[in-house]
């Protein structure tokens, strides 16, 4: 009898978790640095694991050899799915990012609903679907990672290719009102109900995605509360599950107490010579909300100007999907902002806003996370976001305060904890929750980052794979005489 430890994991997402540049000498490739991978990799090391994605770049001969050497290091393979310039622009920047995020995030008015975009997609997804069909077997289990892949499973199962799949959207699920506006809604959804678990990141995502299968798909039942549901479909059982994304807790704890960015953090602090500070952090994003967070910082000073020259904000802002124009006229709008704000308020020897717009290093980010007196993570919708995790895991001495958006699904969790919540479009409300965040008293701080932070450290990435794999096996699971595994600590064969 096979041993329920010879599944092997394949995970599939829109992009490989590594880092590509190209210089005259030829492809350096990096592994990335983000959560997921970190959580990933042991589950997939040493154990025959793969990850299958999208290079960041076009078919070519060396950067398959590098791949394949840098496979052997990592003790995982990647297989990488090329793409040409045309599905590039069509299924990513097109079906991807605008149809499908700005959607899913509410901003209806900014779809792009081009029936090539959709086209795309599909041949893009079949494609995904090729190289995985061509790289697993039987026994694995396939986990696919985001909205641009929600047709895989189904595309998989239209090849005869039976796999164990699960799918989880990083990203929000709509509500009816809103999903059901997508033209090609009847078929996304029934594509969704070909994998076997779909996780969301939280409850209100998972019940809108059974209120859009009610809508949509009469002839499906579902069952069950709690995390996870069960619905029947075509003979078959699919479950529905919210697992909140988190962070690698100690890796930012333990680095926001190394001694150089200790130094670099009171290097901030002087620099802005021991002011408070306010810190904001996003993807250069519509969703995350900055316009409408420096106009809260502008009402801040203009109904409580004794708090001029008292309180700094630091709005870091990495690049993103910049060749899509509505990006780069928010960058213009964002630093046309920036430039007003500074010139209403600015005195000798204090400027109220400090922007950056650029990725900044993993140590230099945690070194501002130190730094920062507050963090104003306010999305005006947000799968999770996990700048709000980030900083609070990094604020070892316990002295900070995160305000955190209603929409951002990290509120379900952290406003129980400790977190000040926010509507990020009353301006007013949110100067006011700031003020007196500036006033808080210092036990009060401490109290509530140590709850924060204790919730944070419990619920981290390695409990969220767990979680997820947990759920996905649950059927074998019964068949074994083991009640709990531990991924990172199990032998696949
Ligand atoms: P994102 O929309 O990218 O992720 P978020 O969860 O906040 O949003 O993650 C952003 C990441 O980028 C963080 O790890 C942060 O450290 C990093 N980052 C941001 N600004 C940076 C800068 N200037 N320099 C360097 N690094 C920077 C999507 C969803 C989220 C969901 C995640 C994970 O939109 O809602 O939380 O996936 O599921």
């Amino acid at each position: 009898m096979q041993n329920s430890f010879s599944v092997r994991l394949v995970v599939v997402s829109n992009r490989l978790p590594v880092s590509l540049a190209r210089d005259d000498k030829g492809w350096t490739v990096k592994a990335g640095a983000g959560g997921l991978v970190t959580a990933l990799a042991p589950v997939l090391m040493n154990r025959g694991g793969l990850w299958i994605g999208w290079a960041g770049a076009a078919a070519d001969a060396d950067l398959k050899k590098l791949l394949g050497d840098f496979s052997q290091d990592a003790g995982y393979d990647l297989h990488p799915v090329f793409l040409s310039q045309e599905e590039i622009g069509d299924y990513y920047h097109g079906f991807s990012n605008e149809i499908i995020w700005p959607l899913f995030h509410d901003f209806q008015a900014r779809c792009n609903f081009k029936p090539a975009y959709w086209r795309s997609y599909l041949d893009v997804n079949l494609r995904f679907a090729e190289v995985t069909a061509r790289h697993s077997r039987d026994s694995d289990y396939i986990w696919v990672h985001d909205y641009h892949l929600m047709h895989l499973a189904f595309m998989l199962r239209n090849m005869g290719v039976e796999r164990n799949c699960g799918f989880f959207l990083h990203i929000p699920f709509p509500s009816p009102d809103i999903f059901l506006k997508l033209p090609w809604r009847d078929k996304i959804i029934r594509a969704l109900l070909e994998y076997d678990l779909v996780g969301f990141q939280t409850h209100r995502d998972r019940r809108n995605f059974v209120e859009c299968m009610e809508a949509l798909v009469p002839d499906a039942r579902h069952s069950g509360r709690g995390n996870i549901v069960s619905i029947s479909w075509k003979n078959r059982t699919i479950r529905a599950g919210s697992f909140p994304i988190s962070i690698d807790f100690n890796s930012f704890a333990s680095m926001a107490a190394a001694k150089d960015v200790v130094k670099s953090a009171e290097e901030i602090r002087e620099a802005l010579r021991h002011r408070k500070i306010i810190l904001g952090v996003d993807r250069l994003d519509y969703t995350k909300g900055i316009p409408e967070r420096l106009e809260s910082i502008r009402q801040l000073f203009l109904s409580y100007p004794d708090l001029c020259e008292k309180l700094t904000f630091v709005q870091i802002a990495v690049p993103s999907r910049e060749v899509i124009p509505e990006y780069l006229a928010l960058k213009t709008e964002i630093e046309q902002l920036v430039g007003e704000i500074n010139g209403q308020f600015t005195r000798p020897g204090w400027i109220p806003i400090h922007y950056q717009y650029r990725s900044l290093p993993r140590r230099e980010l945690v070194a501002y996370y130190r730094a920062a007196d507050m963090a104003l993570v306010t999305p005006l919708r947000d799968g999770m976001n996990l700048v709000a995790k980030e900083y609070c895991a990094a604020n070892v001495t316990q002295s900070g305060m995160l305000f955190l958006s209603e929409f951002a699904g990290a509120a379900a969790q952290l406003q129980k904890v400790g977190a000040t919540l926010v509507n990020p479009h009353d301006v007013e409300g949110v100067a006011r929750a700031i003020q007196r965040g500036f006033y808080l008293d210092t036990r009060e701080r401490h109290s509530r980052m140590a709850k924060l932070r204790d919730s944070i450290r419990r619920n981290n990435i390695f409990w969220w794979v767990d979680s997820f794999l947990q759920a996905a096996f649950a059927r074998q699971l019964d068949d074994f005489p083991q009640d709990t595994v531990d991924f990172r600590t199990s032998t696949y064969e």
